[in-house]
């Protein structure tokens, strides 16, 4: 069991996670399989570009995601980080880069999807509609639902090459953070892999918790080398007000 981590009262802790924090629910990674998503490369298909040039594979894709997300249940690291967000309140800011549903399902309420999320859908032209809630399938050009304006309507998720959402919010977050903890992130993907930097600048702590050490890893002050599911539960030490 590692050695637990210390919240004093006067600390405000920033998560962020990625993947990994969801991988013992059974959904894959990117980065297990190389990026491949049976048979796609993510590259390749959660891309503006791979909208234009096919629409009816993108949705084709984020079907199946959500078929996936649909069959599976929030795990341990999922429900420690709710108890967290009970215990600490507005201390804690949860950010992360799962478009799954499954921190909300484990009971996080102050949560920020930065790469969107699967269960939301849009209109691609940016009429003015809003996003909306959305668990539709849709597997063919046919199926593919029209906004009022005419245009199509897209999955609510940041693509590669566009700019992940509310990051003036994150940033001020970090800045206020006395500690940043990343886990289940490979560190592959900008601007997310570059927050610990930010934060480490600020002077803030900086913890790293996954099976593996990360891209980004020489950026931690602390590593915890565990699964989420496993190590997550009664990691953190949160000190009383006195
Ligand atoms: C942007 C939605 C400009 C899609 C996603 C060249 C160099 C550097 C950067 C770039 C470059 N070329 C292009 C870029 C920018 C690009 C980028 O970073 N590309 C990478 C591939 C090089 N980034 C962008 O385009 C971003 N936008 O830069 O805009 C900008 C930015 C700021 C301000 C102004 C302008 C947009 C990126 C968003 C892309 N969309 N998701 C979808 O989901 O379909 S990213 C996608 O990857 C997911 O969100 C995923 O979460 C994310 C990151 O992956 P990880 O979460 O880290 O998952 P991964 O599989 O990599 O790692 C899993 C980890 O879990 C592993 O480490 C493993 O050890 C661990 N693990 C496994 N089991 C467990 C575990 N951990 C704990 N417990 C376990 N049981
Ligand atoms: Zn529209």
């Amino acid at each position: 069991m590692p050695t637990p981590i210390e919240i004093s009262p006067r600390d405000r802790l920033f998560v962020l996670t990625g993947a990994g924090v969801s991988a013992e629910s059974g959904l894959p990674t990117f980065r297990d399989n190389n990026g491949l998503w049976n048979g796609y490369r993510v590259e390749e298909v959660a891309t503006p570009e791979a909208w234009t040039d096919d629409a009816e594979k993108v949705w084709r894709f984020y079907s199946m995601r959500r078929r996936d997300a649909l069959s599976c249940e929030p795990n341990p690291a999922h429900y420690a980080l709710a108890e967290l967000e009970r215990d600490l309140g507005d201390r804690l800011f949860l950010c992360t880069q799962n478009v799954d549903p499954l921190h909300e399902r484990a009971g996080s309420k102050r949560l920020l999807h930065m790469h969107g999320e699967l269960f939301r859908s849009r209109c691609e032209a940016e009429c003015g509609r809003p996003d909306f809630a959305d668990e539709g399938i849709y597997e063919s050009a046919a199926d593919i639902p029209r906004c009022e304006c005419g245009a199509r309507i897209r999955p609510h998720i940041v693509w590669f090459g566009e700019i992940p959402l509310e990051m003036d919010r994150i940033y001020t977050e970090i800045d206020r953070c006395t500690m940043l903890a990343v886990i289940g992130s490979s560190g592959t993907v900008y601007p997310a892999a570059g927050f610990v930097e930010w934060a480490r600048r600020g002077g803030a702590r900086t913890l790293y918790i996954g099976p593996e050490r990360p891209l980004n890893a020489s950026m931690f002050s602390e590593v915890v080398l565990g699964k989420a599911g496993e190590v997550l539960p009664g990691l953190f030490n949160i000190a009383k007000p006195a």
